[in-house]
């Protein structure tokens, strides 16, 4: 069987400047790494090095789209010094996707800030949002002519309720600033790490579901629907509830990290965001499977979910796996393997997958095909 997807629809991988890049040493989590993770990341993958090998990589295997991330930390170490050496890079690195025909779509906020903004208290001090709307504008004011697609923030809801708030705020500020100096084609967007909660069996189990979707997958939408150009969507699992908030998965299949794979729970997210009418991007959407034995299984099915989406309507414009490469996972440290690439973190050599030359195939012809 061959699923066709919509032209001009977008095939990509993502990363994210902290948990590859290395040596960010202005960053709150280089300097004060949360106490239960693994941090700090130290050298990582040094893409900050060896952008244009992987972006090599990224060619071969005919992807039309990359997503990252903008270390704020690095272009603002000190409070309201910019450092130019470092916008440079970033510029070169935006000029490198463009060379190879790449559309770029770049975060702003991807978890990590930079150590002197911590110190204040993060987005729960609300002084976030001004300092935020200064190193954005300082991004666009950089970069609009190079980036196809900007994200402001990368999974609000992991902050407290003050940073939440706060965050509503700094998208929105962000959102009309970027508008009205982007004469008309600029496209700005959010991105939501959705859950697919599913009741377990009765009508409490339903209570416990409607609270989480709308705390988690709702609430922050609902705030900036008519401030974002698009809705990006990182998704990974299903939890099934039992009330108040138990999760009874099956765990039929599980990745390295013991999340339960149920792709199926893609397609529900994506049917539920119609009802905004925005197009949707899955910005994120991958596993942890050190020896690539499920990768391959479980992108076919998530792929096979979209379209049935696709064909109901519903405008999803892109597909990025995450990751490109294997990673600094954050509290797990280099433990998880999400990388279509291998990356032996000894030498540093990038190996791609088996899997990658599936997906591959599927973003060089456009299309899924499913051996019957
Ligand atoms: C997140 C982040 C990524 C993670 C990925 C796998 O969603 O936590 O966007 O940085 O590495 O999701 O957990």
């Amino acid at each position: 069987m061959i699923l066709k997807f919509p032209e001009k629809f977008l095939w990509g991988s993502a990363t994210s400047a902290y948990q590859v890049e290395g040596e960010n040493k202005f960053s709150d989590w280089e300097i004060n790494p949360p106490k239960n993770s693994k941090g700090p990341a130290g050298n990582a993958c040094d893409h900050y090095n060896r952008f244009e090998q992987d972006f090599d990589l990224l060619k071969i295997l005919n992807q039309n789209a990359y997503r990252f991330s903008i270390e704020w930390a690095r272009v603002e170490p000190k409070e309201g010094k910019f450092n130019k050496a470092e916008i440079e890079h970033y510029r070169k690195v935006l000029e490198s996707l463009k060379r190879r025909g790449i559309k770029t779509m770049v975060t702003l906020h991807h978890f990590t800030l930079p150590q002197w903004l911590s110190e204040k208290g993060g987005f729960s001090n609300k002084e976030s949002i001004q300092y935020f709307t200064r190193y954005a504008a300082k991004m666009f004011g950089e970069y609009k002519d190079l980036v196809d697609f900007w994200t402001t923030i990368n999974e609000p809801m992991v902050f407290s309720w003050h940073g939440v708030n706060n965050l509503i705020k700094a998208h929105k500020k962000v959102y009309r600033l970027f508008t009205a100096f982007g004469d008309g084609n600029i496209s700005v967007g959010i991105i939501k790490n959705d859950t697919y909660f599913e009741p377990y069996k009765n009508l409490l189990d339903k209570l416990s579901v409607r609270f989480l979707n709308w705390w988690q997958n709702e609430y922050f939408l609902n705030k900036i629907k008519n401030q974002t150009d698009f809705i990006g969507l990182n998704f990974y699992m299903r939890l099934r509830i039992r009330f108040p908030f138990k999760v009874k998965n099956e765990n039929k299949k599980v990745s390295d990290m013991g999340w339960e794979l149920y792709p199926e729970g893609i397609y529900y997210l994506l049917k539920d965001l119609q009802k905004y009418n925005k197009p949707i991007y899955i910005t994120e959407n991958g596993l942890a499977d050190a020896q690539d034995k499920n990768r391959k299984w479980y992108i076919g099915e998530i792929l096979k979910s979209v379209h049935n989406a696709i064909q109901e309507g519903v405008d999803i414009r892109g597909y990025f796996y995450w990751s490109l490469m294997d990673n600094f996972e954050w509290t797990d440290g280099y433990e998880p393997r999400f990388g279509l690439i291998e990356v032996d973190y000894k030498t540093l050599e990038r190996k791609p997958r088996p899997s990658a030359y599936f997906y591959s195939e599927t973003c060089k012809n456009n299309q899924l095909i499913i051996e019957d």
